[in-house]
């Protein structure tokens, strides 16, 4: 018979890699799977128990709270607040860091989490997802609260990273930084099980992921890229296909299994970018590293930054890593030429 393996026994023998383990990683991985499949449930059933909507509220990025952000994001804190293994925590739903009650006991592991990106599709049925990033604690001593130094680490010093998609399936992706595994919950028995072993990224996906209204806005060297991909005269003599979901784990995970270049530039409008760094970018980088790929600001490595506020933005572009590399190339070029206005006007 083959052999089933769970995301729990998958954890637990991953650990065995570490004969200093306590334990600690494997219940704090188990909370995470636990609220994947609470959220995973709600998500499914959403249309049926009326979470569908908002909730009239505005979160801290300005944008309307939707009912089922506000639910997973309920879930992730409960799930991982009261079992010892985490002593501080950040969500985009929280404009503060979220701190963990004083009845219990503080551990050594951080996690920062967008519970529910990609919330524009929430209503549409297309596929969202929770995105997280697990670092051990700075500060001392271990049993005491963490504080923002704790949270605001480059991802080079990530202990893990993640996702879950709910999507035509629900699948929970991670990486401990040794290779990239992908678990598809199996509604029936209520398990994720292990269907995409040691993920990489394909080479030459010939795909490109970007939203292309933003195309005036963007410097000249991203609109120089895009046209390169477009045309018949890149390495592929025929243009890159675009796939563009506009739910971040959606184009992520797409990007994992079929390879091509995601990219959220900075533009004119929004000269920091749009996705957060601490729990969208680092997370996304550390899976896509993994998995042989690359993710940049288009100046550095992603994980090469040090956030400076827990809800701090930045470009990111990701993928394959020779596309990302001459992404770099082209940004970096346009970049040396005299500045001029990169909008393109407005036709009349
Ligand atoms: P959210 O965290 O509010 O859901 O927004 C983040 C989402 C990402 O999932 C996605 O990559 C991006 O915003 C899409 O932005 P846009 O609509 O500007 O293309
Ligand atoms: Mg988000």
């Amino acid at each position: 018979m083959k052999k089933l393996i769970t995301i729990d026994r998958h954890i637990l023998e991953t650990q065995t890699h570490f004969p200093e383990a306590t334990g600690e990683f494997t219940g704090l991985m188990y909370q995470i799977a636990l609220a994947a499949k609470i959220v995973s449930y709600e998500v499914n059933k959403a249309g049926l128990t009326m979470l569908l909507g908002k909730t009239g509220s505005i979160n801290v990025q300005g944008e309307e709270v939707q009912k089922l952000d506000e639910f997973a994001n309920n879930t992730m804190i409960s799930s991982l607040d009261h079992m010892g293994y985490v002593c501080i925590m950040a969500s985009e739903e929280n404009t503060e860091p979220i701190m963990i009650p004083s009845r219990y006991r503080k551990g050594k592991y951080v996690v920062a989490f967008d519970p529910l990106d990609g919330s524009s599709n929430i209503d549409i049925n297309v596929s969202i997802g929770t995105i997280f990033s697990i670092f051990k604690r700075v500060t001392e001593p271990e049993d005491s609260d963490g504080n923002v130094t704790d949270l605001l680490q480059t991802g080079r010093n990530l202990v893990c990273s993640g996702y879950i998609i709910y999507g035509s399936s629900t699948m929970m992706v991670y990486t401990t930084g040794r290779g990239v595994n992908g678990f598809t919950l199996d509604p029936g028995i209520g398990e994720f099980l292990l269907t995409h072993p040691n993920m990489r990224i394909p080479d030459n996906g010939g795909l490109y992921s970007v939203n292309e209204s933003n195309y005036r806005y963007w410097p000249v060297g991203v609109q120089r890229f895009v046209s390169m991909l477009k045309s018949t005269s890149n390495e592929r003599r025929r243009p890159y296909n675009s796939r563009y979901i506009g739910a971040l784990v959606a184009d992520a995970h797409r990007t994992l299994l079929k390879g091509g270049i995601f990219m959220y530039p900075e533009d004119i409008r929004k000269p920091k970018g749009k996705l957060r760094l601490l729990y969208e970018a680092i997370p996304i980088a550390f899976l896509v590293e993994n998995a042989g790929g690359a993710a940049t600001n288009g100046r550095m490595d992603i994980l090469d930054i040090v956030p400076e506020d827990i809800h701090q933005r930045v470009p990111l572009i990701f993928g394959e890593k020779r596309l990302v590399d001459l992404y770099k190339q082209y940004y970096r070029e346009a970049s040396e030429l005299p500045q001029i206005s990169t909008q393109t006007p407005d036709p009349k």
